[in-house]
């Protein structure tokens, strides 16, 4: 007998496998009519026709309606203090993201606002979001540091990450982020900070079991390619894995340095070469494409479709953060993903669940809907696919299963 049934799914659509999944195969879903899904301690135990669905001791009925494996946002700054509403009517007078950094605002004023902010604080702020995260479908978020860019804020920050994911009933995976920008102390001195973040933070957190991956920002006025290739080789060298903000704004050969230090993602990639898009491709680098922060900034989108052709696993997320793109949203980052990187719906859920899932090392146990993975399902009010990129702008959840349990 399982725990839970979902009976009288109308369809369910899921990719299989668990590892990231490239060119056609990332359109291949597996689409199945008038299914079931048994769970037992909190894992799928059965996927097939209802008819051989076991007996359950709580039954959930889909009313007709589509299943998907539970959504994976592979990359959001969700711990933050303050937002940036302010950015706003700067942006529409014309004011570029890199300016306002440069003048000490964006990234750096919530740098102020994170250090000024208490740990009780920033944790409500982001378990409310991480409530909100999973009423949209999203059951497993990556979030990554750099709002505090010193050893005790960038701590507080992991520390909150660390208790998310433990207390609350998302699944969090941490990423460490202390090469998000260059702070105000450390102005014009960037060799210096990046030797502080790789001697005197990264080695702390790692000790302390903080983060499975480091991430930093490559861009002009950032960080250049010689200092991200510095941090990003520390972080690899203490055993994690590796994340970069290559190539958004400014061509400067972020995807080659993925692929150089087989980074499991590469993030952004608005510019990215075609030898550094080939390189990825031969690194088995994923391109986790961030379709709504092209859209608040009003920039190109990713060459997604190029990605598919070369064999590049392709996977989407929101870039949740309180200045490139403020909203968690992953329905809408689908849309855009269809609409705007031109894949298709398939190709799209694959990027939202298992390729996803495979950028944040949770492929085995995550992003699609098979017997023994973790039962994290939603159910759609939507009689497939198609009708939820195409119909936008409002929540389309039916309901929301972590592991076994209904949430939604
Ligand atoms: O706070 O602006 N791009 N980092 C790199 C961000 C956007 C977050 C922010
Ligand atoms: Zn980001």
């Amino acid at each position: 007998m399982a725990d839970l049934l979902i009976k009288n799914i109308g369809k369910l659509v899921t990719p299989l496998g668990s590892a990231a999944v490239s060119g056609e195969e990332q359109g291949r879903a597996h689409v199945m009519e008038g299914a079931a899904i048994a769970v037992t301690g909190g894992k799928i135990s059965y996927v097939g026709e209802q008819a051989g669905a076991p007996d359950a001791a709580e039954v959930v009925d889909a009313g007709g309606r589509l299943a998907t494996p539970g959504l994976v946002d592979p990359h959001t700054h969700m711990v933050f203090g303050g937002f940036r509403q302010n950015e706003l009517e700067m942006k529409l007078a014309g004011v570029q993201y890199l300016d306002i950094l440069r003048g000490g605002g964006g990234i750096l004023s919530t740098v102020r606002a994170t250090r000024a902010e208490g740990e009780e604080e920033l944790y409500a702020k982001a378990a409310d979001f991480a409530d909100r995260m999973m009423r949209h479908g999203t059951t497993t978020v990556e979030a990554k540091s750099g709002y505090g860019l010193d050893l005790d804020t960038e701590m507080k920050q992991l520390r909150v990450i660390s208790r998310l994911s433990r207390e609350h009933d998302i699944d969090v995976v941490a990423t460490f982020m202390g090469a998000h920008a260059c702070p105000e102390e450390y102005k014009d001195r960037r060799d210096a900070y990046i030797d502080y973040v790789a001697e005197e933070v990264l080695p702390k957190v790692v000790e302390l079991g903080l983060a499975e991956y480091a991430d930093v920002f490559a861009e002009t006025a950032v960080f250049d390619i010689a200092q991200s290739r510095r941090i990003l080789s520390a972080a690899k060298k203490l055993g994690l894995g590796i994340k970069i903000h290559a190539d958004e704004i400014n061509r400067i050969g972020g995807a080659e340095l993925a692929a150089e230090l087989g980074a499991a993602s590469a993030e952004h990639l608005l510019q990215a070469s075609d030898a550094g898009l080939d390189a990825m491709a031969e690194s088995g680098t994923i391109a986790v494409c961030l379709p709504t922060t092209s859209f608040n900034l009003d920039k190109n989108f990713a060459r997604a479709k190029l990605m598919v052709e070369k064999g590049i696993p392709v996977a989407i997320a929101t870039d949740f953060n309180p200045g490139s793109s403020p909203g968690y949203n992953m329905q809408f980052a689908m849309t855009l993903g269809c609409l705007k990187l031109r894949l298709m719906p398939a190709e799209v859920l694959c990027a939202a669940t298992l390729n996803a899932a495979a950028a944040i090392g949770r492929a085995a146990s995550k992003g699609s809907l098979e017997a023994g993975k973790d039962a994290d399902i939603v159910i759609w009010d939507a009689p497939d696919l198609n009708f939820i990129f195409y119909r936008y702008g409002n929540n389309q959840v039916y309901s929301v299963i972590k592991s076994g349990k209904v949430i939604v």
